[in-house]
């Protein structure tokens, strides 16, 4: 069934605005909910507080109009998803990684491989986004779909680093910590891929589905993996730390030793 063109471009912009009403509404509940979190696991709610002002910022481009172009090949390319994309995902990625990886006090030779894991993470997730882009703005057929391949690439790269040795170390830890990192994960991976999927399907790959559903899915699993995975987040890592019993960290434990033997040779 088709829809009028200007009804279609009303049902538009009106899951454009609820998608920015929602990412604000999540940006706030988010900020209140970090305000009751420990000092030291507050990054968690800034991380995600950033998420959803940034999608915020993208929904507002896209309500607008500020954030579509006209591609080569005439269709409208959302660009503002992708900018909104290349900044969000890594930082909901870090977010999982932090629950995953164990803290590390000392660093050392386990610091430069969960250095170098973080990093490869992000990278082969940046390079996602970025292809995935170009595929969008890639008018020829055959190449569009070599961009399309090479971001899924990427998205394998991801999935096999968080189900690899960040599951490795989840594991590690078990406990609370262990079932809350399963379910951020297994909720991760579920929405990630429902968008290379609308992808191919939708106006940018073999237009099977119209601008109008493209853009009703991609706003209810924008919220879903930003406000629904940042609240996940935050209210898991105030149950877990909450059943955490209190202890001084070693760190913290040989600093004091330092300091009072420090005050004991000044004496
Ligand atoms: C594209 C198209 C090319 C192939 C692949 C893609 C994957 C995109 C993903 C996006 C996730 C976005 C999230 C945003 C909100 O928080 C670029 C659609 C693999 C996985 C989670």
């Amino acid at each position: 069934m088709s829809i009028p063109l200007a009804a279609a471009a009303v049902v538009n912009e009106t899951w454009l605005w609820i998608g920015f009403a929602g990412m604000a509404a999540g940006a706030i509940l988010i900020a209140m909910i970090g305000t009751s979190l420990p000092a030291k696991e507050r990054h968690h709610a800034i991380a995600s507080f950033l998420v959803c002002l940034i999608a915020t910022a993208a929904y507002f481009a896209m309500a607008t109009g500020a954030g579509v172009l006209e591609s080569a090949r005439g269709i409208d390319v959302y660009f503002a998803r992708y900018i909104d994309w290349a900044f969000t995902t890594p930082l909901l990625l870090v977010g999982l990684l932090m629950v995953g990886l164990p803290s590390l006090r000392g660093g050392g030779e386990d610091g430069r491989e969960r250095n170098a894991l973080i990093g490869g993470v992000i990278a082969a997730d940046v390079f996602m986004i970025v292809t995935g882009f170009v595929a969008a703005l890639t008018a020829d057929e055959t190449n569009r779909y070599v961009w399309y391949g090479l971001s899924c690439l990427g998205f394998l790269l991801v999935l096999v680093a968080v189900w690899g040795p960040v599951y490795t170390a989840a594991k590690k830890q078990g406990g609370e910590t262990k079932k809350l990192w399963v379910t951020l994960a297994s909720v991760l991976t579920v929405l990630w891929f429902i968008y290379p999927i609308v992808w191919i399907l939708g106006t940018e790959g073999e237009a099977v589905i119209n601008l109008t559903t493209e853009i009703t899915i991609f706003a209810i699993v924008d919220l879903l993996a930003k406000v629904g995975f940042g609240l996940l987040l935050v209210t898991g890592v105030k149950k877990v730390y909450s059943k955490r019993p209190a202890r001084r960290s070693s760190a913290r434990k040989s600093t004091a030793k330092k300091t009072t033997a420090r005050r004991k040779t000044a004496r």
